[in-house]
């Protein structure tokens, strides 16, 4: 789960959010959390089955972003929670065996906490300042990730700000994986953006 794309369904910029997808698994991304922030809980939930549709057969899971009941409704493949969603334990107890759970961690308390939690990965929240999500803490740049990396038992999802310029450092400083929005989602060609962020990705 090199490169990992978050939906946003106003930086789709008027895009199809289904062929937006498959456009970006075909360039290389190879797992999607679905968030929707605005959406009724019905048309999460249809959202999500659609998506578990288009992505099934390429065989990349669909992560459902704070919601354990649309996770559940839609059978998706787990469910992403920040620090004031559901707390872990809850999810934990609410999901059935072999689910995936990733945490969004913006706090080295946060960090070190996560390490008695039985996580797929720990996102670290934001990596670099980024307009998509204003309401972090503070940003955990290159050195923050190196730390994250030195301290935590979890594979290190770095979310926040990344693009094909910045990412090759990213990788370098010990990211298991990138989260990406804007640079995928807003892109003209969404494969190509993709395609653009692995190669670049590999620039070290
Ligand atoms: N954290 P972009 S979403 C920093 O859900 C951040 O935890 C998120 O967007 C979370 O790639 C997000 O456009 C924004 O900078 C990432």
């Amino acid at each position: 789960m090199k490169l990992y794309l978050v939906t946003d369904e106003e930086l789709l910029l008027g895009k199809d959010l289904y062929r937006t997808v498959e456009a970006a698994v075909r360039g290389g991304v190879s797992i999607v959390q679905l968030r929707e922030k605005e959406s009724s809980t019905r048309d999460f939930i249809e959202r999500a089955i659609r998506l578990k549709e288009v992505l099934s057969p390429y065989r990349v899971p669909l992560i459902i972003n704070d919601r354990v009941d649309v996770a559940l409704a839609a059978d998706a493949d787990g469910v992403h929670v920040g620090q004031s969603d559901m707390p872990y334990e809850m999810v934990k107890r609410l999901l059935p065996e072999g689910k995936m759970i990733g945490l969004s961690v913006e706090s080295p308390e946060q960090v070190l906490e996560a390490n008695d939690f039985d996580l797929d990965y720990v996102a670290a929240s934001p990596v670099f300042s980024t307009t998509t999500k204003t309401n972090t803490i503070v940003e955990w740049g290159l050195d923050g990730l190196r730390w994250i990396k030195s301290v935590s038992k979890h594979p290190l999802v770095a979310i926040g700000g990344i693009h094909p310029d910045n990412v090759a450092s990213v990788f370098q400083a010990g990211a298991d994986s990138v989260a990406v929005i804007s640079a995928i989602v807003s892109a003209k060609d969404p494969e190509a953006a993709a395609r653009e962020l692995l190669k670049k990705s590999t620039c070290f």
